[in-house]
């Protein structure tokens, strides 16, 4: 069980990295808000309990990966690697301009902190899996994460990767499929559906579980019970709400990008200060 006071703090985490992509969005004037949104928690219970990381030595041989494959999820990986300390929060103010260290989709040569450059979906679990294996190879004990969308699912380059991931036997792999039902066009069942997404993920040798994921209770379980299986990657499948925490975008398609017009960015502001508010 978490304690009430470790879960309060996990809360004032995942606010501040809320309001490190509202930053972002303004100085950008634009961005991927709604799926940056929804794996707001699940970030910080990655970046500030589950990984084994050190933020003054991003590239220590033994840390554990962690792979935002959705790429254009990029706006939550900077809010979080700034809230954890990678590098200096004002630098979420150059998002946006010409040639800076935070592109619209994450850059590993850019930002100390990025594992893999993405953004065409697709590659990712690729990528992991070969980490994984590598560090199985080497006689690491780290492990690897994933941060996969659910739209990204249809991309046939994922389940390749997958069926590689269970040959392998990759218990050090961990996927979390941000499943808020929404892709850039629509709902993901009508473009182009997965479900069942755990029926799926078990069919390729993977262990499943099923989480909330906005509930730092369900992450903090689920993610402790990793790896599910011994032998197997381990899939999790993170229900969530898009845009999560601005209730006018919340589940709302239009919000996978965000121009935002004044009235909406001060409504936004409001929102957070409400959570903030709530939180006491
Ligand atoms: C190979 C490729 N095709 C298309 C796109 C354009 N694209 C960007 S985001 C997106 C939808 C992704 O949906 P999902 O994975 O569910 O993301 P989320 O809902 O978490 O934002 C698409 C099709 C892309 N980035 N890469
Ligand atoms: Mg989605």
């Amino acid at each position: 069980m978490l304690k009430a006071a470790e879960e309060l703090e996990l809360k004032r985490k995942a606010l501040q990295v809320r309001r490190n992509i509202l930053r972002l969005i303004k100085a950008g004037k634009a961005g991927h808000v709604g799926g940056a949104l929804s794996m707001a928690e699940v970030l910080t219970a990655l970046y500030f309990r589950v990984m084994k990381i050190d933020p003054a030595r991003p590239d220590w041989p033994e840390r554990d990966r962690l792979v935002v494959s959705a790429g254009h999820k990029a706006l939550v990986l900077y809010a979080a690697l700034a809230a954890r300390g990678y590098f200096e929060e004002k630098l979420l103010d150059t998002y946006g301009s010409l040639g800076c260290r935070l592109p619209g989709h994450p850059d590993m040569h850019k930002l100390p902190g990025v594992e893999a450059s993405t953004g065409a979906l697709g590659h990712g679990l690729s990528i992991a899996g070969g980490m994984a294996l590598g560090l199985r190879l080497s006689g690491l004990p780290s492990r690897v994460f994933v941060v996969m969308g659910d739209g990204e699912l249809a991309e046939g380059s994922n389940w390749e990767a997958a069926a590689a991931a269970g040959h392998h036997k990759l218990e050090n792999l961990v996927v979390i499929v941000d499943r808020n039902g929404l892709q850039i066009s629509g709902p993901t069942v009508e473009v182009m559906t997965y479900e069942p997404l755990e029926e799926r993920w078990k069919a390729f040798g993977w262990a499943t579980r099923r989480m909330n994921g906005h509930d730092f209770g369900a992450i903090l379980k689920t993610l402790g019970e990793t790896p599910f299986e011994r032998g197997k990657p381990s899939a999790i499948v993170a229900d969530t709400v898009k845009s999560k925490g601005l209730p006018f975008a919340e589940g709302k398609v239009e919000y996978h990008y965000w121009k935002p017009p004044a009235e909406e960015l001060a409504q936004a502001e409001r929102d957070l200060a409400e959570i903030e508010r709530t939180l006491g």
